[in-house]
């Protein structure tokens, strides 16, 4: 069969990032821009051709118009059958378990996960693989590649389309597009990792209060279903639950920054006994207790250490792996396990061959991003349903859980600092500098180790370079720098600092107190000042 083809010129910004190709809405409504790099795919992965995809979204502004993009172009290389969520979402997670349930060739999911949506806000779209993780490192640089040389793309005349708030198969060109309920899949995973009647018990007993905070963005419908109508918590548990085009202007990015009026419902008399928020697209997880905000490292070593406790685990962990600036807090629980812990690069599609060659079970980044080998994504609402489960078992309030964790392993006290340098090239110049001061930062004072991050799979060998720059204190303090790959204007350097802290009646202090020297000795290291006329950061999580 041939299929229609029209005339393009490359775009030279096509090169995707920390997770996808993340740009303005404007920028994917100039003509060609989507299509250009859809086809770049198809061309990348040829063999997609004849086989099914799955294809959803976090619901943002311009999600629609993209499916029906996608749809068109899909169809016309060939795809045999598109699975899409009904009204065109799916979380990330969701999507990424459904890709293999459904035995896809692959997935689009369409988000730009916490960052800002509407019309001026980002939209974004990245391409995942047979297993339902994304795209590797060398796969999205054969996508850029190809992007760079682009002359033409296939896609069906317009007058075919697909109805997405219509359940079940319609006919588009050759390809047969399923319109699938976004939840019941995802639902039914977590009740086979997660033990419902304990949970449900606890939310059912009335002196136990939940609230979830799905930030007007994509886990609404499946928070409602899993915690409200599976479980049985009481109406109101789920806040915020209506996915919003614009995510009623917010910036849905479970963090105490962007949280804020969420995370003082927890800071004063009348707290509820347990509290969780979800990003735009359903990967991150912030989790919260009476008067604390569990840090995202702390996060992972608590559920690593308590493993077993939870049904989908109880056979014990094959192995942890953070990422590179996540805190130390799951090395600690590993070692008493006996176990392995990996030390990755940003972005989640490091874990996935660990995960696939069955080296770790548990997966987390300080990005508040946890997940295990159910899945090849971050998954939010499983890491809530993690605690909420240990919560249930244990019986003991959030806060005396942390305590007694740091009690055993010492507390990795953490923060991260974000400085936005509007000017890229500047914040290109800062790193530039502070790699060039290595050999001299390596002898300096109190320093005990300073380098350039470099990452060899141990699955496949494959070496990154240039992973951020860790520098590291006599005293076992540590400071990460690194520039972000998820933003879409400007740059946004990120600093990330810890500190071990073994004494108890230390364990209390403030993050922000406890690693304040350590902040501005970061500043003074990076030359920040100096270099971009910034003397204090944007945002501290
Ligand atoms: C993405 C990746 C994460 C990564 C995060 C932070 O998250 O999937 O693995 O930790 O970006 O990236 P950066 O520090 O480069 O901005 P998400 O939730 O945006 O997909």
């Amino acid at each position: 069969m041939s299929f229609p083809t029209v005339a393009t010129r490359p775009f030279d910004d096509q090169k995707p990032g920390t997770a996808g190709l993340r740009k303005p809405v404007a920028r994917f409504r100039v003509p060609h821009y989507l299509e250009n790099f859809i086809q770049s795919v198809f061309d990348t992965f040829p063999k997609l051709a004849g086989h099914t995809l799955v294809i959803g979204g976090d619901g943002r502004y311009f999600n629609r118009e993209a499916i029906a993009v996608l749809l068109r172009v899909a169809a016309a290389n060939g795809v045999r059958k598109a699975v899409v969520g009904r009204d065109g979402l799916l979380s990330t997670p969701a999507a990424s378990l459904l890709i293999p349930a459904v035995g896809a060739a692959g997935g689009f999911i369409l988000t730009a996960s916490h960052n800002p949506g509407g019309p001026d806000g980002d939209f974004g779209i990245k391409f995942n693989v047979d297993n339902g993780g994304q795209a590797s490192e060398s796969q999205t640089d054969a996508i850029y590649t190809r992007s760079l040389s682009i002359e033409r793309y296939s896609i069906l005349p317009e007058s075919g389309s697909v109805d997405l708030g219509a359940p079940g198969v319609q006919q588009l060109g050759g390809m047969q597009v399923e319109i699938v309920d976004p939840v019941r899949h995802y639902a039914e995973v977590m009740q086979r990792c997660f033990d419902f009647e304990a949970m449900g018990a606890l939310l059912r007993s009335g002196v136990f209060r939940m609230r979830f905070d799905a930030m007007s963005a994509v886990t609404g419908p499946y928070a409602a279903e899993i915690f409200e109508h599976l479980l049985g918590a009481p109406a109101g548990s789920v806040l915020h639950g209506v996915p919003l085009a614009d995510f009623g202007g917010g910036h849905p990015d479970p963090n105490p920054h962007d949280a804020a009026d969420f995370v003082r419902l927890f800071m004063g008399e009348g707290s509820p006994d347990f509290g969780a928020a979800s990003d735009g697209d359903g990967d991150r997880n912030m989790i919260l207790g009476p008067g604390m905000v569990v840090s995202p490292g702390d996060s992972l070593a608590v559920m690593a250490a308590n493993a077993r406790l939870i049904p989908g685990y109880k056979e014990g962990l094959a192995g942890i792996a953070r990422s590179m600036p996540t805190s130390r807090a799951a090395d600690r629980v590993a070692a008493k396990l006996g176990i392995p812990c990996y030390e990755t690069p940003t972005g989640w599609r490091f874990f996935c061959n660990l995960l696939d060659a069955g080296k770790v079970t548990l997966c987390g980044e300080e990005s508040f991003g946890t997940s295990s080998s159910h899945a090849r994504e971050k998954d939010g609402l499983w890491a809530v349903l993690f605690w909420l489960n240990l919560l249930a078992v244990r019986r003991e309030p959030l806060p005396a859980i942390m305590r007694k964790h740091w009690a055993e392993y010492g507390r990795d006290f953490f923060l991260r600092e974000d400085y936005d340098i509007p000017d890229a090239a500047r914040a290109a110049d800062v790193m530039r500098r502070l790699e060039a001061a290595l050999p001299d930062l390596q002898s300096k004072d109190g320093i005990a180790s300073a380098d350039s991050f470099t990452y060899t799979d141990p699955v496949d060998g494959s070496v990154s370079r240039n992973q951020g720059i860790r520098v590291s204190t006599r005293d076992g303090g540590r400071m990460v720098f690194r520039l972000s790959g998820t933003g879409t204007r400007g740059a946004t350097l990120r600093v990330y600092l810890e500190r071990h802290e073994p004494d108890v009646s230390k364990q209390g202090a403030a993050a922000v107190t406890a690693l304040a020297s350590l902040s501005s000795r970061a500043r003074a290291i990076a030359r920040l000042e100096e270099l971009a006329g910034i003397t204090k950061p944007t945002n501290v999580t």
